[in-house]
């Protein structure tokens, strides 16, 4: 079976009006399909083709393949950043990761100090991560597709930080959808989740 985009896990107007309806249009109608589009295309009458998506992954990034491993890689980091957020999210954690934040990082404000650093200084395009680093909490950033678990590392949260994410809301203010990612959209229950099964 050929890869398939996923439905976004809300409506397109659902995170108005820090992400609009129009963002999603292109970034999930046009630039996640593609990345499955070019993927189905890239895999089609290989091995790959009917294998886990996170299995074409690891096989695509330690064998070289950059064009399976890229648009792999964005089809599974795009919908892990949809199920990242919700309507009405954001603000301080709840459960079990509100206490490991301040374990790694002393609170929640300097979490989110350095998370908005991580992606304020992603040059170029990219990714802002909260992942479990071997049993550890840590704030990481990746360039292009690259995803923590080809680093042995569980993502918990992310960010996007290419400027399709932002570009129609915040044209260059890359900060300030940082800000609004994790003030109003972040998802703390999908956090704890992947937590829970780490
Ligand atoms: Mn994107």
């Amino acid at each position: 079976m050929a890869f398939e985009l996923p439905s976004l896990p809300y409506d397109k107007s659902a995170l108005e009006p820090h992400m609009s309806a129009q963002t999603f249009e292109f970034h999930h109608g046009k630039h996640h399909n593609a990345y499955v589009t070019n993927l189905n295309n890239l895999t089609k009458d290989t091995p790959m083709a009917t294998k886990p998506l996170e299995d074409v992954i690891h096989e695509a990034w330690k064998s070289g393949n950059t064009g399976v491993f890229n648009n792999a890689a964005q089809v599974w980091n795009h919908t892990f950043f949809w199920n990242c957020m919700k309507p009405a999210g954001g603000g301080a954690p709840t459960g079990a990761i509100a206490d490991k934040i301040n374990e790694a990082f002393g609170s929640y404000d300097k979490f989110k100090d350095e998370f908005k650093a991580a992606g304020a200084t992603q040059f170029g395009s990219g990714w802002a991560w909260l992942v479990l680093d071997g049993g550890a909490l840590k704030v990481t950033k990746t360039p292009n597709a690259e995803t923590p678990m080809v680093h042995g590392q569980t993502a918990l949260l992310t960010c996007d930080v290419w400027e399709h994410a932002y570009y129609l809301d915040f044209q260059n203010r890359r900060p300030d959808f940082l800000a609004t990612f994790l003030d109003n959209l972040v998802n703390w229950d999908f956090v704890n989740e992947q937590l829970a099964k780490a």
